[in-house]
């Protein structure tokens, strides 16, 4: 049961984020994104998370998307080390957000040479799911194993071979369901759930987010709606279109815990 989440508020150099254009193209529009942002806040409140909401950090133009600098559990959090220039500041103001909410025992890093980003750690009950991908390297994994297994977590690794993060090419809604892609539909690190593969020209909709029983999913994606519908669970609709033109989805814009 998630009782709180983290957010910030996009930033204007939100314009200049990192782009692979594998959503889509353009550059967001800053005006829209921020409506966009503060109805996914209301969201998170209306299905009653205390949501703490960090103002924009011009400096970082993706710092909005808090889901990469740090992973929160119960036990522990761990601040990452995002391999991305531009990024890797971010993993120091969340800190500070962090520190509110966890004692200093409970707080661990990811340091260099190890990598890593919050959009490629999948928790399923107590086990992590981490994508081996451009942003996470083996390094930072077996750090973040280390941290973990003290806390009676366990993690395994899973090579992302299509995009950016794990998150958007697989996603855990609870009761044992997943949305995939088909590559990660073949892969037999997740044999043992019902997978639900989602259309190659609705992929951005896998990152559909659960929270406490109901899922949120983007808006626009009619056949990974119904997939969620048919599955008994009460659905909200977001909008994330601006975000989507710079890689990011409903996951990546808060901290749940
Ligand atoms: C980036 O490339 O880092 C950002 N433009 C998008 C980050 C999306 N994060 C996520 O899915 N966890």
């Amino acid at each position: 049961m998630f009782t709180k989440a983290i957010t910030r508020k996009p930033c204007k150099a939100l314009v200049d984020g990192i782009t692979t254009s594998m959503f889509g193209e353009g550059t967001p529009d800053y005006g829209k994104a921020l409506k966009q942002h503060s109805k996914y806040v209301s969201t998170l409140k209306e299905l009653g998370l205390e949501v703490t909401e960090l103002e924009g950090d011009e400096r970082y133009p993706d710092s909005c998307f808090v889901e990469d600098p740090a992973v929160v559990m119960e036990k522990c959090a761990i601040i990452t080390n995002s391999p991305e220039k531009s990024r890797n500041g971010e993993r120091y103001e969340i800190l500070d957000t962090i520190k509110k909410f966890y004692e200093d025992s409970q707080i661990f890093f990811i340091d260099s040479p190890g990598t890593m980003e919050g959009g490629d750690v999948m928790k399923v009950g107590n086990h992590f799911f981490i994508g081996q991908s451009d942003r996470t390297n083996a390094e930072g994994a077996e750090q973040f194993n280390d941290i973990v297994t003290k806390f009676g977590y366990t993690s395994s690794t899973v090579p992302v071979t299509e995009g950016l993060h794990l998150k958007d090419f697989v996603i855990y809604l609870e009761n044992n369901n997943m949305l995939v892609s088909s590559a990660m539909n073949n892969e037999p690190a997740f044999d043992k759930f019902n997978k639900f593969v989602v259309d190659s020209d609705e992929l951005y909709a896998i990152n559909s987010m659960y929270i406490n029983g109901t899922v949120l999913v983007p808006d626009g994606y009619p056949k990974t709606l119904k997939i969620i519908e048919d599955l008994g669970y009460p659905v909200k609709l977001v909008e994330t279109d601006e975000f989507r033109k710079i890689d990011g989805s409903l996951t990546c814009l808060s901290l749940r815990f």
